[in-house]
């Protein structure tokens, strides 16, 4: 496996590049263009001045998280082809310098969804919360939140773009009618443009869970569990038809196995990745330590599967909590510096084990 950090970009992140070199067993920055809107092509002089930051460090940037997908291919539209067309033309562009992996999400007008951005954890640190009671019915108390958030602090979020929030209203209105099974037909029909270019390129287009694995608001949600997975793999049954297998997102519902996923579709996944998540009976959720024994998720389980799986792919840990003075303003909700850190550590400590185990 090849361990990776998310990195918002110079201007964009308070950590910087000379921090996450620190870390040890990094090689590739996880990153974006995240003044894009969705359905705007990528172009070369963007790309290339990524690259070039990262070079310094000696860091490639073979995975892209997320070139996102615009309403219209979601919604099935007949302006999708155009979006579509520039889609292609970013992947042609991401090409060029080297990028291998895309990752991206097919859900309905929200992102990763959270009632508390910053919930007390119990130690002094806080971490992303969800109170199942307060997301379901009213997504105007919800998206207020998450945008009022962003505002006061002067950040925007992947998937969270002010200028789409502004039209929910519209938004939701335009996603009438997109039940399950049209969202699993536009998803095909996007796949399938893209497979001839992915075949020429290299690249794999790696999907995303969503994040709640289940309808919110009335939104259809695809990629929940193993049947889907199993489903959305057999619908484009192409190598380069591939996965972001993140733990913490199937993981918030707990019957979720996901490394017996891993098991079953190591081929198809592209980039894992690795988050701990803790349960509270009442079906609410906090993100938790990259620890096995602080979550519930089963970290240690998922990663010897991964190993035993000779998994090479990308890695990367995913939302930590806020820890040592990280708090509101001063980082990204789910992205600050110690606790990724602490959780690659942990993870690669388990790696190396089972490789040395492995040689013995
Ligand atoms: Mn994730």
């Amino acid at each position: 496996m090849q361990m990776t950090f998310r990195w918002y970009g110079e201007g964009n992140d308070k950590i910087s590049l000379q921090d996450i070199k620190q870390i040890p067993g990094v090689t590739g920055i996880v990153w974006a263009l995240h003044d894009k809107m969705p359905g705007e092509i990528w172009s070369e002089e963007e790309i290339a001045k990524v690259k070039a930051q990262c070079d310094e460090y000696g860091f490639n940037i073979d995975v892209v998280e997320s070139v996102n997908v615009h309403d219209d291919i979601k919604i099935g539209l007949p302006s999708r082809d155009k979006y579509i067309e520039n889609y292609i033309q970013t992947i042609r562009n991401l090409a060029k310098f080297g990028v291998k992996v895309i990752c991206y999400n097919f859900m309905p007008i929200f992102d990763w969804t959270r009632s508390d951005l910053f919930h007390p954890v119990g130690d002094g640190s806080t971490a992303l919360f969800y109170e199942k009671g307060m997301i379901q019915d009213d997504y105007n108390a919800m998206a207020n939140y998450i945008l009022e958030f962003t505002e006061k602090y002067n950040m925007s979020f992947p998937g969270w773009e002010p200028e789409r929030m502004a039209k929910l209203d519209e938004l939701f209105k335009a996603y009438e009618g997109v039940d399950h099974e049209k969202l699993w037909a536009n998803l095909k029909y996007f796949l399938e443009k893209l497979m001839p270019v992915c075949e020429e390129t290299g690249i794999k287009m790696a999907i995303h869970m969503d994040d709640p694995p289940w309808d919110i608001f009335g939104l259809p949600r695809l990629l929940i569990d193993e049947p889907s997975i199993d489903r959305f793999l057999k619908m484009v049954d192409n190598p380069h038809n591939c996965l972001t297998l993140c733990s913490g997102s199937l993981n918030a519902n707990p019957e979720n196995n996901v490394a017996s996923i891993v098991r079953k579709h190591c081929d198809r996944i592209a980039f894992a990745h690795v988050r701990n998540v803790k349960h509270f009976p009442n079906g609410d959720f906090s993100e938790a330590s990259h620890r096995d024994c602080d979550g519930d998720t089963g970290i240690l389980d998922i990663l010897r599967a991964y190993h035993d799986c000779g998994f090479d792919g990308y890695i990367r840990p995913d939302h930590g909590r806020h820890l040592w003075g990280e708090k509101a303003g001063t980082v990204r909700p789910g992205y600050g510096l110690y606790d990724r850190a602490l959780g690659i550590m942990y993870m690669l400590g388990v790696w190396d084990t089972l490789e040395k185990e492995g040689k013995k």
